[in-house]
This record gives structure tokens, C-alpha cells and sequence, in this order.
């Protein structure tokens, strides 16, 4: 049986998180398929801004890149912005998939509405445009922020857990949502006791994501590079940026 190797990255450079979000992907990933989880060593410890976000896309190239040359056959971008989804499509040979366009596929599969709940406000926008990007705009009735940073959830001594629990039953509630989509890589790990209390789905994209991009490769699917994913063409890059010269 042949196996297939998946490259889960975690953008931000928390390594703590990155073992989180790993054994959240082997849990749902086939037997045969080997689960890489890695993060950058550069960038951001978390990505809370458009800062961070814009930051944080060099280090998930360069993991992407790192990824083709030990082979991986498929790439999960392991946060809720999707950060580099694009870039990191006309770098890969296989499928890459976001955690947000993954998780929010899912939702539209098994209900007519789902709400999002995530970290800080700051980062509600941004999960706005993710939903009309990938065509879910009428679908997202709202985006809840629990304003608890990104860094804060996998605290053992915080009570990020009940909050996060909380809000996600107080929002099925209000917006009337047929499902929950988790807004943060870091809330993977909460997802199962979320789901035994709020009585909906509860959509973790780390573990969809991963299951996506296993069917795709077993599918013998790829991005196309007929057109706008083609492989960037060669160009000098300077500076800091030298090393991505293609
Ligand atoms: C994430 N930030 O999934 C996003 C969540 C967020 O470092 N991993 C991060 O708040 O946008």
C-alpha cells in the first residue's frame, strides 16, 4: 500500500501548537498516511493582524519549498487566515488546502448556515472575506471573536476551553446556525468536548483539511497550473528574500 506523506504547517513559529495541531491531524489521518507538522523558523508566534498574516508567508513558503524537496505529496496551511494559500499553490506539485476553505466546505455539507467562532475581534474581517471568497458568504451567519489570544488557548492554566465552549452555545443560540466553524488552528483540540455540548456539528479545519487533501491525492488530484497556479516564473528576489530566487 503505497502511503501517502502529508505536510501540515502551522505558519506561526509556536512549537507548542505545531505538536497540538499535528496530533490533530494524525488523529484522523489513514493509517497509511504520514503526517508531517512543522512551523517556519521564522516569523510570527502567533497571527492575530494583517501584520502577522503578511509576516508569516515567507516562513510558510519556505516550509513549502522544504516540503517539495523531501516530497510530500499535499500541504495543509494549518491557521484560519489561509495566509499564502495562493503562493504556496504555484510552489507545490500537490494540493494545498486552508483550514478556514476547508472547514467551511464542510459546513455548507452538513447544514445551510454555520456561524465562525475565533480568537480576537480584530480578526472577524478577515473571516468575512474568506467566506465570500470561497462563495459562503450567504451561508456564514456570523463571526464571534472569544478575544482570547491565539497563544492562550493551548494554556493549560487559562480557562480558554469553557469560554471558547460557552461561546460557541451561546452563538448557535443567537445566530441560529446549523453548525460551528472553529476560527483558530488552536482550537482544534477542544473540538470533540464542543461538540458534546453544543449540540450541532463542530467543524475543525485542521482535521477536514487533512482528510481533503488525503481524497485529493488518493484521487490523483492536483492544483492546475494551466493557468494562474503555474509555477512563478524565474525571477531575482533580494535582500532578506534572496533565498526564495526561483
Ligand atoms: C490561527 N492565528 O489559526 C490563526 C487564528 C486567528 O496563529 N493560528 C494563528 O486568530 O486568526
Amino acid at each position: 500500500m503505497t502511503h501517502i506523506g502529508i505536510r501540515v504547517i502551522n505558519p506561526n513559529t509556536a512549537r507548542a501548537m505545531t505538536e497540538n495541531i499535528g496530533r490533530c491531524a494524525r488523529a484522523v489521518a489513514a493509517p497509511s498516511t504520514v503526517v508531517t507538522a512543522v512551523n517556519p523558523a521564522m516569523g510570527p508566534e502567533s497571527i492575530e493582524s494583517h501584520y502577522d498574516e503578511a509576516l508569516a508567508v515567507p516562513g510558510l513558503l519556505a516550509e513549502i519549498a522544504a516540503g517539495e524537496a523531501a516530497g510530500a505529496d499535499g500541504y495543509v496551511i494549518a491557521c484560519f487566515g489561509d495566509p499564502g494559500l495562493d503562493a504556496a499553490r504555484e510552489l507545490a506539485s500537490g494540493p494545498v488546502v486552508g483550514i478556514a476553505e476547508a472547514a467551511m466546505h464542510a459546513a455548507t455539507l452538513v447544514g445551510r448556515s454555520f456561524s465562525v467562532v475565533t480568537t480576537l475581534a480584530r480578526t472577524t474581517g478577515r473571516a468575512w472575506d474568506l467566506a465570500a471568497r470561497y462563495g459562503f458568504a450567504g451561508a456564514c451567519r456570523g463571526v464571534r471573536a472569544c478575544d482570547i489570544p491565539v497563544l492562550e488557548l493551548d494554556d493549560p492554566s487559562s480557562d480558554a476551553r469553557k469560554v471558547v465552549t460557552a461561546l460557541c452555545a451561546e452563538t448557535v443560540e443567537r445566530d441560529g446556525c446549523d453548525s460551528i466553524v472553529l476560527g483558530c488552528a488552536g482550537m482544534a483540540p477542544f473540538c470533540a468536548d464542543i461538540s458534546r455540548t453544543v449540540g450541532v456539528p463542530v467543524i475543525d479545519g485542521v482535521a477536514v483539511a487533512t482528510k481533503l487533501v488525503e481524497s485529493l491525492v488518493s484521487l490523483g488530484l492536483r492544483t492546475s497550473t494551466r493557468g494562474e497556479f503555474a509555477p512563478p516564473g524565474p525571477k531575482r528576489y533580494t535582500g532578506l528574500l534572496r533565498d526564495f530566487t526561483v
